[in-house]
Order: structure tokens, then sequence, then C-alpha cells
């Protein structure tokens, strides 16, 4: 059973929903918050941070976790999700998560593309990807997202950062899966995460997506060489992967990109970003699948990435310990 006890995966208000009552069962350990802009759908992207006396600014390094920049990769909300759950149900009952909460910062925004999940998981577009820019320069007018004619459209937040932007691996066609969109960070739901990630330590950072059971680390692509934090940003991959029982790899030995998250994140302020690839075959597999992402299914497919995400939370605390 997962920490929520969620049998079934959420809509977009569920996830509203969990998160305002996190904040009300724990205030003194959870701070929700809202990111800096509305989606182009206009809807509120809200997040929730995790550690113990929340309402003191002390300082303490953040662990942000990241899911849904892609649409109908239904379980990387929900891995997001049930994480925080995980933390909140087990401080003072599992010492290393009581640790984490006493010596990080954990913070979850679940779904970084509302617009996107809302007509994936809700308006019968299951294999919606991308968000809602229709045309550059304008905003989306109300159920144009939805209309068949216009479901192709949209900016692929996962190559709107400005890390290589203008690279490989993305196109500049507004119907293309990986559009890159107009500029860098045309879209408010990436400058969200820019302008979080700006403004706190964020010392690693995981952005959940489906699938191929891989644990990537940049370069995102080749030509972007080797990083000068090879050494450790590999050691807390392979670590991490040694948990999960993915593959650990540099992200363009799956395919070239520009434009992801860590393309912008890493370069921008050295914190080590994975993205987290969960998963075999499927984008979103029946939900009881993801009560084996999150806490594996034997020795064959590893812990799940309940240990995983665990270390990765570590991480911030004693970085050292990964080189
Ligand atoms: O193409 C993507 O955006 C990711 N795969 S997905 O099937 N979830 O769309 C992989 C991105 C990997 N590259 C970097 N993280 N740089
Ligand atoms: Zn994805």
């Amino acid at each position: 059973t997962l920490p929520s006890g969620r049998t079934a995966y959420r809509q977009l208000a569920d996830y509203t929903s969990d998160m305002a009552a996190l904040a009300t069962q724990y205030p003194t350990k959870v701070k929700q918050f809202t990111l800096k802009n509305n989606s182009l759908e206009n809807r509120a992207i809200r997040g929730i941070e995790v550690t113990r006396d929340v309402n003191v600014s002390n300082g303490k390094p953040v662990f942000l976790m990241l899911g849904l920049h892609h649409a109908r990769e239904w379980p990387s909300g929900e891995l997001t999700l049930e994480f925080a759950y995980d933390l909140l149900k087990n401080d003072g009952v599992d010492p290393r998560i009581t640790n984490i909460l006493d010596k990080a910062r954990v913070v979850f925004v679940p779904v970084v593309n509302p617009d996107g999940f809302n007509l994936s998981r809700t308006l019968g577009y299951e294999l919606k990807r991308k968000n809602c820019r229709i045309t550059n320069g304008q905003l989306p007018t109300a159920g144009q997202c939805a209309q068949s004619a216009n479901r192709s459209r949209g900016t692929d937040l996962n190559r709107n950062y400005s890390g290589f932007w203008g690279g490989p691996g993305a196109s500049s066609s507004l119907t293309s899966e990986t559009y890159r969109g107009a500029s860098a960070f045309s879209e408010p739901e990436s400058r969200n995460v820019q302008a979080f990630v700006s403004a706190h330590q964020v010392t690693t950072l995981i952005t959940n997506h489906t699938y191929s059971n891989l644990v990537l680390r940049e370069p995102g692509y080749a030509g972007a060489g080797p990083t000068p934090d090879e050494s450790i940003y590999k050691a807390l991959g392979d670590q991490m992967a040694a948990q999960n029982g993915y593959d650990s790899q540099f992200s363009y030995e799956l395919y070239d990109t520009t434009g992801t998250t860590e393309d912008w994140s890493y370069y921008a302020t050295g914190g080590l970003g994975f993205t987290f690839e969960h998963g075999a075959n499927s984008f979103h597999p029946a939900f009881s699948n993801v009560v084996n992402y999150y806490f594996g299914t034997g020795s064959t497919a590893g812990k799940g990435n309940r240990s995983a995400f665990l270390l990765a939370a570590e991480s911030t605390i004693n970085p050292a310990r990964h080189s």
C-alpha cells in the first residue's frame, strides 16, 4: 500500500486537495506555496515544503522533486507526492527520515504542467505531453487546448529551459512533441521552476518522468562535454540506481536533448539534477504498478524508488558521502 493509501491515479483536484490537507494536518512540518506564475490556462501551481519547523527560516539545503512536466506521465506526479506522505508518516519512526526532516528541506511540485495533465487525465486526450501553448504570444481561450485540431500544439516544457536552448534534440516546430518554445523560458510553467530554483538552495533535484527505468545525469547532449562534477554526479546517480534497479547513465546516452530542466539547473546552480525515467514500457500503466515503482518488487527489481529518493535527500545533508 502506498503511503497515502491511494488505489487510483489522482486527478488534478486530488493533488490540490491532498497538498492542502497535508498542510492542515502537519502545520509545523508542511508549508504550502504557490509558484510565481499561473499556467497558460490560468491555473495556480502549488507545491509543498516539508521539514521540521517549516515556518522557521533556517537555511537548510533543499532537495527539490518535480513531477508531471509531461502530461501523460501520470506516475511521475504520484511518486512525487507519495514521497511527501512517506516522510510525514514516518518522521520519528524511521531514523533516516527523522534526520532528513531535521537537516534538509524537501520541496515537492508534483504537477508542473497542470493544463496538460488535466487534458490527459480527465479530458480524454491521454497521450498529451506538452503544455497548452496554441499560438505564441497569446493565451489560449477557454476550451481551445482540448479541441482536436489543437491537440498536437504546445511547448515541450522539458525543452524550454535556457540550458543549451536552441541546440540539438529539440524542435522549432510548434506541433512537434519536442517543440522548444518561441524562446528560452517562454512558458510560465518552466519559468516557475526557474524562479524557485533561483531563489533557494537546491543542492539536489529529481525530475520524475516515465518511462525506461533510467537514472539520467548531465550532460543532456554529447556535444556539451563532461561536467566538472562527473565524479560526484556519477557516484550519486549510481548509488540511487543501485537502489531502484535502473540503469545510471548520461542523459545523452538515451538521446540528445537541450533545454531540459537539468540542462539549465545544473549549469546555473551546480546542484546535481537527475531525470528519473520510471517503469519499463508505459507512460501510465495500471495504477498497481505505481506501488511497485515506489517500494520495489524484490531483489531483481531493486528496492524501489523509496530508498533512492531517501539517498537523494540525504545527499543534500552530506554531499561528500557520495564522492
Ligand atoms: O525527452 C525527454 O524529455 C525525457 N524523456 S520522456 O520520455 N519522459 O519525454 C528525457 C530527457 C532526458 N534528458 C535530460 N534530462 N537532459
Ligand atoms: Zn517525460
